[in-house]
């Protein structure tokens, strides 16, 4: 007991000092500039812009029994979001209602907004569908010098004496890309303007419709002190904190740290209470590609299998064909229910998950998608069956399907039997933090083993292959391709100015380079039976290594290798007998 008091002593001067220390990583105030956007009413909006009749009348968007939004027509007559319909239309007898239960388009335009965000800056990181982050600290450094500005465009929220260059001049770029949003997707929105993400979604919504606020620093204590409910902080665990007696995030503020570490553990109630103070160093993270994709309906009440499989059936159409046209092959498919309990009416989901077949996910991407769908219909029964006891009566409120782990497929083999279809490009990731020197992933091991027999089958016996020098040779074009990312947003974020003040994501930075050497530039022939397209698709890694071994190896150089000094060759050839003893994938492709 002693001494885990100490240790909480401990903890707490830590804490006291990681919080001073971030308070003190804010030398300037504006030491960043993050912009929060939030689309105004957004379903109603888009089904204004699918229907124009619809703008000037009271407008609601009904999913089930429940007005999910409405425009600030019918808002203005006393409709609020998440309204139910009875009492939607008690309050505003002559609200239109449109059903909002298809998400295509507003996914579609979702996207949209997002991709004209990122066409202006790389990094944005969306939340849900109508929000996005935008980091703007480095192209604000960059205007400042040429175009001061000298007032702020919108609100500022709060009074206050001081000026703030640089969040004046982010309050300059949120209105250029609001409007831009404006008029390009017809789409108005609301924006904050603020040092981190935290307080900008905080102060974006101060005034609605179509408008933006920037939140200085001497104001962040007002503001995170007018929040009353703890609700009001993203990402806060209020339940929990419910539980201890907290409501109000001055209760947070002001809760001893080593009793709020006793329940939550020490990151946790660090976090948590930095929240509560307005302190966030979180990273905008560049969110690229969605990493599964879902859908689901919920209900009153579905009792029978048939009704299940229906829905089910249902729910797997609209999702097969938008992974068609995401162009990605999942790996993985997951089935979630919620049932029903008297006791805790929204009970937690449940959810079980199985590998998709590669035939099976080989159709989902393909024109044969209905042949995917009846085929995934059989899975995700099974999956069913071993979640709800279909003998004995059963209550469920939601079903999910979901499909994840999606891999870009690569391009078509230029022979029969080629390994192309191995080479998923999870082993040369878009997102860095699935480093391809982690050999466990399976696609990795996939290819790997794939080699393995090629090579084998076809007999690679004296290999004629060419390696000038690793370091001074041209680049090979089919080294260059596999250490490059593919275009994508992961890309273009190499601009993100080194701050080693503040985390860092990795994806911030890095390429899909696995962190080898990076310059092995070698140019080689490759073994007549294997093919360049396909060797260009192995994790560069992979590739070093075995240009490495095939140099190091190869029985007869046919062509002598260029500023190699004298003498070395002996020594090497010493270090690969011993390497070659351990058990390295490189075996595979010594002449046999
Ligand atoms: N939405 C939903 N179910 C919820 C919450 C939201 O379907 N429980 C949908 C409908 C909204 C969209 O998400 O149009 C965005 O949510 P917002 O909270 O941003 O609400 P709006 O954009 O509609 O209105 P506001 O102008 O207040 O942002
Ligand atoms: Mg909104
Ligand atoms: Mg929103």
């Amino acid at each position: 007991m002693e001494s885990s008091e100490d240790e909480m002593e401990v903890d707490d001067t830590e804490w006291k000092q990681h919080l001073t220390d971030s308070l003190s990583k804010r030398p300037t105030p504006a030491h960043r500039v993050i912009l929060h956007f939030d689309l105004d009413c957004f379903y109603a909006q888009v089904e204004m812009i699918r229907n124009p009749a619809l703008r000037d009348v009271p407008l609601g968007i009904q999913q089930k029994y429940i007005v999910v939004t409405c425009n600030y027509v019918a808002r203005q007559q006393g409709v609020t979001k998440l309204m139910s319909v009875t009492d939607a239309k008690q309050k505003c007898p002559q609200l239109v209602l449109v059903k909002g239960e298809d998400l295509t388009h507003y996914r579609v335009m979702s996207y949209q907004v997002t991709d004209l965000l990122l066409s202006f800056c790389p990094l944005v990181e969306r939340l849900g569908f109508d929000e996005n982050f935008v980091d703007i600290t480095e192209i604000i450094q960059k205007r400042l010098t040429c175009t001061p500005v000298s007032s702020f465009k919108g609100y500022v929220y709060s009074t206050s004496t001081s000026f703030h260059p640089e969040l004046a001049l982010g309050s300059h770029v949120a209105a250029e890309l609001r409007e831009a949003i404006r008029d390009r997707l017809g789409l108005t929105s609301c924006a904050g303007v603020a040092t981190s993400k935290l307080l900008a979604k905080l102060v974006s919504g101060t005034f609605k419709p179509n408008q933006q606020t920037t939140l200085l620093p001497e104001n962040v204590d007002h503001i995170m002190g007018s929040l009353g409910g703890l609700r009001k902080i993203p990402g806060m665990y209020s339940k929990r904190l419910q539980a201890l007696g907290l409501v109000s995030v001055s209760d947070l503020q002001l809760f001893p740290l080593t009793a709020l570490i006793r329940e939550l553990g020490s990151p946790c109630a660090a976090h948590l209470k930095n929240l509560s103070l307005g302190v966030d160093d979180s990273p905008v993270n560049p969110t690229g590609a969605p990493q599964s994709l879902s859908d689901e309906d919920s209900f009153k009440k579905m009792s029978c299998v048939k009704e299940v499989m229906d829905k089910i059936q249902q729910l797997l159409g609209s999702l097969v064909e938008r992974m068609r046209k995401d162009g990605r092959q999942p790996q993985t498919f997951r089935l979630s229910v919620r049932k029903y309990s008297a006791s805790n009416k929204w009970c937690s989901r449940e959810s079980r998950q199985c590998p998709i077949p590669n035939h099976v996910g080989h159709k989902i991407t393909s024109a044969s998608s209905d042949d995917a769908s009846a085929q995934l219909l059989s899975l995700a029964m099974k999956l069913f069956s071993k979640m709800v006891d279909t003998a004995a009566p059963f209550h469920l409120t939601l079903i999910n399907v979901c499909f994840s782990n999606l891999q870009s497929r690569a391009p078509a083999a230029s022979t029969r039997g080629s390994i192309t279809s191995f080479f998923a490009p999870s082993a040369c990731p878009q997102n860095p933090s699935q480093s391809p020197v982690a050999h466990s992933n399976v696609s990795y091991c996939l290819a790997v083993a794939a080699l393995r027999k090629i090579i084998h089958r076809e007999h690679l016996k004296n290999m004629k292959m060419t390696f000038p020098s690793l370091n001074n040779a041209a680049k090979s074009p089919i080294v260059r391709d596999a250490a490059s990312p593919k275009a994508g947003p992961t890309q273009s974020t190499s601009s993100v100015p080194a701050d080693a003040s503040r985390p860092v994501t990795a994806s911030r930075s890095s390429t899909c380079s696995d962190g080898g050497d990076a310059d092995i530039t070698a140019t080689y022939r490759l073994p007549p039976n294997v093919d360049p397209q396909v060797f260009s698709q192995l994790p560069a890694n992979l590739q070093t290594e075995l240009i490495r071994e095939w140099e190091q190896r190869r029985p007869i150089p046919k062509i002598p290798i260029l500023s190699r000094k004298p003498g070395r060759e002996a020594k090497d050839k010493k270090g690969t007998r011993r390497r070659s003893q351990a058990n390295s994938l490189l075996d595979y492709f010594k002449p046999a």
